[in-house]
């Protein structure tokens, strides 16, 4: 083996080795050399960090031409293009999934062996780019994917903030935030200023009618406004070995010269240096909030300058191109806003086609909302955006104008539909009662199509919370359940199962996962089935290196791994998955262990930083933890590990050494979930409620293949009026053990009274989450998965099954109905 030999004998021999299959890394070697001794001054000794520099720089080379190539393709074709407008872009890492999609993986492996490197630790050096909170933001990367692997003209549009998702520490148990300065001290790699795209955005003011007196007609101008600038930074997106790359463009906010000389000139020096500084705040920070809206006026300033910016270059570009004719601008531009967040993209273009071009209302109305595309990602009230009519009118009074005035048309369209029913005009005026503008109604009477991102939650939005406009427009509504690419989900991450499927159904499934369903094929032989053992086993030894390595917590790869990973949210229930922690050690602890499935239980996540109970759940998880892995009466039975700064590159490891994915939200509250997708595909079993994409996955492996428990959300809705937590607790003796124990203090012995919010909170018939109601049907669907983990012949067939039954939620499925049903993009280049 290499190892044996002499570094430069090895070098040698990898040489020979090449030219005899006639491979030629010599070119990628070079560049390599070439950036790290000529542009960072260093060599091969120097630390990884400048290795992955140089390597990110040579890789990128190679998708200059292509991006250049597809650029000019889309602008020829005068092709209809496709905006993907979102506050969050979760990329994670570059490197890797830019060597996978350029089809030189091999050749840099090569090549970086041959110079005496390894690929691995060039990789782990790059930070991940943390630009979104979670589901929504990963959702948003993973679609980036897929339209350049369909080959579609597809443009993100998002925020280039300083500061991406805050880093986790964890001390003495509990949640400390960290600043997370992504992009490092010199240069993020992959993306690249375009200062000659700079648009201008403005704040304040005030808007004024004005009479023009050549054409007579009356006109509002937006006027003594701030502005700031602008920059955008773009990201190129290789779509999987097809020459086509795509764009993100990431704007920063930049103060305007002009702005700040005039302050110089009137001699405060001091006013100009800090209202720069307050112009640059804008694209400062990510706010850290999944799922709850805070109202601050920074975040609503970011949501303007991202529609703003983007609106402003995508008609800047029409123009360029068309003229200014925009009478076939609906036809030709789509944008989908991922969430009400840039929902201000339908009152911003209006401003546009009146103010800036000269349309009339009804013209700029017809083009707006045939151009407009809303995608609806939650049902949980407290994250419905609202702002105060008063923010508005000291930030946006333009847009203010303009909000009130289709407010008006449509609450006229609502009193023909339904005449004299004033309870419904009020129900669905898009200002409530209390002078807030309903983000949400906003962006569906502005649109067109109004999707939810599972089947279930596409029903309950009709059902429920937009009903009221279902019955106006049901045409408008449609489902598109989410996905999640498999490129950087199993492709990338999961090395082992790549090869084993190459070798079995070759690589088909990179491009097109159904394919995947040929391995259930292979269920009965027994070389597949050992192969496939082996992988997981594999997975699970690096999962417990990571696990050590952060928490000290030794994982026995011969146990069950049992995962959460997402944000901790009460209403995903990391407290039910903590009860049925405490109830195995007290089975432990009396010796109730009889066909005893050892368990290593990982808990992940981050909690927003003002989310108190969140926060507490955190602090639970990491004490249980500490009693139970000190426990010699415990061992190998059970442990319990928090694992710290979760994230996408963390993610990558988890997802295939998990043996059961735990899904367990209270049913109708997650609205997807796209973890559990990750899971799936990777071979683990999902135990899981009836609840967003989770009703799929159920559907896709079969009930065999899938431990369901808990209510469904009807019966959540009808037990939440008459809710008894406590008769749970008096009618089972596993579930009082559990909270004997917790109420005793046996987790928090120096804290006291650390947890009763929590325990008082499970106790509350107001319980939102009923978490007391599903404890039993939780423990018993665990039995059965630990029964089932047993039997290796049995768990080893569903684990094969849920992969191979897993195509669906490729994000190529997903992208191809946004395109079929909604966007109506033409694929550009034939791949060659
Ligand atoms: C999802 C959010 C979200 N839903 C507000 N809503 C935010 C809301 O910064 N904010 O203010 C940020 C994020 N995120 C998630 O979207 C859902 O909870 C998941 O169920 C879903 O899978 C994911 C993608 O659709």
């Amino acid at each position: 083996t290499p190892e044996t030999l002499s570094p430069q004998a090895q070098r040698e021999l990898i040489e020979e080795l090449l030219k005899k299959v006639g491979m030629n890394v010599t070119d990628i070697e070079e560049d390599f050399v070439n950036y790290l001794y000529n542009m960072l001054g260093r060599n091969l000794a120097s630390e990884p960090d400048y290795h992955y520099k140089a390597l990110a720089y040579a890789v990128r080379d190679r998708v200059m031409k292509l991006w250049k190539q597809t650029w000019a393709g889309y602008h020829q074709e005068k092709s209809k293009k496709a905006y993907y407008l979102s506050m969050e872009f979760l990329i994670g890492r570059s490197l890797s999934n830019n060597m996978l999609n350029l089809g030189i993986e091999d050749k840099v492996d090569l090549a970086i062996y041959k110079l005496g490197l390894a690929l691995e630790h060039i990789e782990d050096a790059e930070a991940d780019a943390g630009l979104g909170n979670g589901g929504l933001g990963r959702l948003a990367a993973c679609f980036m994917d897929s339209c350049a692997t369909l080959r579609l003209p597809v443009m993100g549009y998002g925020l280039r903030y300083e500061y991406g998702m805050f880093k986790q520490l964890i001390q003495n148990g509990h949640q400390i935030e960290a600043p997370d300065h992504w992009l490092g001290y010199d240069s993020y790699p992959w993306e690249f200023q375009r200062r000659e795209y700079t648009r201008v955005i403005r704040f304040g003011g005030v808007s004024r009618p004005y009479r023009d007196h050549q054409t007579g007609r009356l006109t509002v101008r937006w006027e003594d406004t701030e502005e700031v600038l602008a920059v955008p930074y773009d990201v190129p997106i290789p779509g999987y070995k097809n020459n086509t790359v795509n764009t993100l463009r990431l704007w920063s906010a930049q103060a305007t010269e002009i702005f700040n000389f005039s302050e110089f000139n009137r001699g405060s020096y001091f006013e100009a240096v800090s209202s720069k500084a307050e112009a640059e705040n804008i694209t400062m920070v990510l706010y850290p909030n999944d799922a709850s809206e805070n109202g601050k006026e920074l975040r609503l300033k970011q949501q303007y300058f991202l529609v703003s910016a983007s609106l402003q270059d995508v008609v800047a570009q029409w123009i360029e191109q068309h003229g200014h004719n925009v009478d076939d601008f609906d036809t030709h531009n789509v944008f989908q806003l991922n969430d009400t967040h840039p929902s201000l993209a339908v009152v911003e273009l209006m401003r546009i086609l009146i103010d800036d071009l000269g349309l009339e209302w009804d013209k700029a109305w017809k083009i707006t909302s045939n151009c407009m595309a809303y995608t609806n990602h939650t049902l949980l009230p407290e994250a419905l955006e609202r702002w105060q009519v008063s923010l508005f009118q000291k930030l946006l009074p333009r847009l203010l104008d303009i909000i009130y005035e289709i407010n008006t048309r449509f609450l006229k369209q609502v009193a023909m539909k339904w005449p004299g029913d004033n309870d419904r005009l009020r129900q669905m005026s898009v200002i409530d009662e209390h002078q807030n503008v309903r983000m949400a109604y906003l962006a569906i009477v502005g649109s067109f199509s109004v999707n939810g991102v599972a089947a279930l939650h596409s029903q309950l939005l009709k059902d429920g919370l937009f009903n009221d406009f279902y019955q106006l427009w049901p045409w408008k509504f449609n489902n598109k359940t989410n996905g999640v690419t498999q490129r950087r989900w199993i492709a990338s991450s999961n090395p082992g199962l790549r090869k084993l499927l190459a070798d079995t159904i070759g690589e088909g499934w990179i491009t097109h996962l159904d394919e995947l369903t040929a391995i259930e094929q292979q269920i009965d032989n027994h070389s597949f089935r050992q192969a496939w053992i082996e992988v997981k086993r594999n997975n699970k030894k690096r999962l417990a290196q990571l696990v050590q390595q952060d928490t000290g917590v030794v994982f026995n790869p011969d146990s069950m791994f049992d995962v959460q990973v997402k944000r901790i949210h009460e209403y995903k229930r990391q407290l039910l998955n903590v009860l049925h922690v405490i109830h195995l050690y007290t089975r432990i602890k009396r010796g109730d262990t009889a066909n005893w499935t050892n368990r290593c239980v990982l808990i992940g996540g981050k909690a927003a930083p003002g989310y108190f109970m969140a926060k507490t759940i955190i602090k639970l998880v990491n004490n249980v933890a500490d009693i139970i892995n000190n426990d010699p009466e415990v061992g190998d039975k059970l442990k319990l590990a928090f694992i710290p700064n979760y994230r996408v590159s963390v993610m990558e490891i988890i997802a295939p050494g998990t043996d059961l994915s735990e899904q367990i939200s209270t049913a109708g509250k997650e609205a997807s979930g796209t973890g559990n997708m990750k899971f799936m595909m990777n071979g683990a079993v999902t135990i899981g409620t009836l609840d967003g994409a989770n009703v799929e996955i159920l559907e896709a492996a079969g009930e065999d293949n899938f431990f369901l428990f808990g209510l469904k959300t009807d019966e959540v809705a009808e037990l939440r009026h008459q809710y008894h937590p406590q008769s749970y607790i008096d009618s089972d003796h596993d579930l009082q053990s559990v909270f004997n124990l917790l109420e005793s203090g046996h987790f928090n012995h120096f804290e006291p009274g650390l947890f009763d919010d929590l325990i008082n909170g499970m106790k509350s018939p107001g319980d939102p989450w009923v978490t007391l109601a599903d404890f039993r049907s939780f423990v018993d669907a665990q039995q059965q998965a630990a029964t089932a983990f047993r039997n290796v012949e049995r768990w080893t067939s569903m684990s094969i099954i849920n992969s191979a039954r897993s195509g669906v939620f490729s994000t190529d499925r997903t992208i191809s109905q946004y395109n079929e049903e909604i966007w109506k993009l033409t694929p550009v280049g034939d791949g060659d």
